[in-house]
């Protein structure tokens, strides 16, 4: 299962292509929705969110509430469009619109101009957005629902925002009562507060998100090649998250200042079959799930477009001049989960495609019913 997007961040809309899904999913047009709902929420976003409603058109691959093996399209429209048909415009306008040209430190725009050769800087802005991220959670969705007839649940929860820390308990109420899904009331109360002082400020905050799939099924991924380690798929596709810097499964980087003895998880018995008393492997080893929770922390920088923006150049005179300043978001890091867990979902039901079957939802069942039976100890198969 693979998919790809297209579409400007304030163009006519997003399109969306999931290819390879199994037929027979029973696909929910509000469940895509409420995820896109949940992706426009949280103390911090930017005054884009109060103009957009996000939804997802199916167009392609579904009917009668069930994927046909055919690719899914779909399209969500921006409803910010109608603001900026002049400069968006496919064709030539008559007076072409003033170009962007003071960069933004930390935003696609000097790497993206010079790389594409581009005079006015939103040509990159329009397709480096984070509006894009609208695209991969309607996407996620539909793996959501493979992934959720096989007993396979994502979740992510909020665990940083700028210096305010806290530890993931994936609390799912707790988490969505909160404006910036932390299910720890008094420091999601210490993230508003942090979110607040950085707006008043002029400036941006970033964070950490916690991710984790529970029901995950052993033996996902391969040691046998490098491309198929699922620890490596699964860093990718959260690394091409924009504003993301850094993955760690579990806590790795404080795991890599302990001695071995503390940080692998012990085997033992767990009712037919195998399991740990710890997780702090992630539940990937070898890059192979070992049927634990997958557990993945995704860093996001801040945001960089700046209200009171750093020294720049321009990109015309090779003047300095500060960044150019648009609409933005303080903080997006409860948005950013909600993508990660697109992202995961996304990974692990591809995965669950290589490994059982792409065609038919029935076959995949039927096949892991039958693997689960063989996970025990060689003499009770
Ligand atoms: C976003 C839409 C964008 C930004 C944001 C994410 O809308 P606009 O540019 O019209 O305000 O709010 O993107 C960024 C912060 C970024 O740096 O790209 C969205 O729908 O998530």
């Amino acid at each position: 299962m693979r998919f790809l997007t297209a579409g400007e961040s304030h163009g006519p809309g997003l399109t969306i292509i999931v290819d390879g899904v199994p037929a027979g999913i029973p696909i929910d047009g509000a469940a895509i929705d409420a995820d896109l709902r949940r992706r426009q929420l949280g103390y911090g976003r930017g005054g884009r969110q109060k103009i957009e409603r996000d939804g997802a058109r199916v167009t392609g691959g579904v009917r009668q509430g069930r994927t046909t093996g055919a690719p899914v399209a779909l399209w969500i429209e921006n409803r910010d469009a109608v603001n900026w048909e002049r400069v968006m415009s496919t064709a030539p306008v008559p007076e072409a619109p003033d170009a962007v040209t003071k960069l933004r430190p930390g935003h696609a725009d000097l790497a993206g101009a010079l790389k594409y050769g581009h005079e006015d800087v939103r040509d990159v802005i329009e397709r480096a957005s984070a509006r894009e991220t609208a695209a991969r959670v309607a996407a996620g969705a539909i793996a959501k629902a493979l992934l959720g007839a096989v007993g396979v649940d994502v979740l992510s929860e909020t665990i940083r925002i700028g210096e305010v820390t806290a530890v993931p308990r994936f609390d799912r109420a707790a988490i969505e009562a909160s404006e910036v899904r932390c299910g720890d009331p008094d420091a999601s109360a210490r993230m508003i507060a942090a979110i607040g002082a950085a707006r008043d400020a002029g400036d941006t905050l970033g964070g950490v998100t916690a991710v984790r799939a529970t029901g995950v099924i052993t033996g996902l991924g391969s040691y046998a090649q490098w491309d198929r380690r699922l620890d490596g798929r699964i860093a990718q596709a959260m690394a091409s998250i924009q504003s993301v810097k850094g993955v760690e499964f579990a806590d790795a980087f404080d795991a890599a200042g302990e001695r071995g003895s503390r940080v692998h998880d012990p085997i033992e018995r767990r009712g037919d079959g195998f399991g740990r008393p710890r997780n702090r492997a992630g539940g990937l080893e070898g890059g192979v799930t070992n049927g634990e929770d997958v557990l993945v922390r995704v860093a996001f920088k801040p945001i960089s477009t700046l209200m009171k923006p750093l020294p720049s150049v321009d990109l015309r005179t090779g003047e300095p001049a500060p960044a150019h300043i648009e609409r933005s978001d303080i903080c997006i890091i409860p948005a950013g989960g909600v993508v990660a867990e697109a992202m995961l979902a996304l990974v692990l039901a591809d995965a669950v495609c290589a490994k059982f079957g792409e065609d038919t939802l029935d076959d995949i069942t039927s096949a892991v019913a039958r693997y689960r039976e063989r996970l025990k100890p060689i003499a009770d198969r």
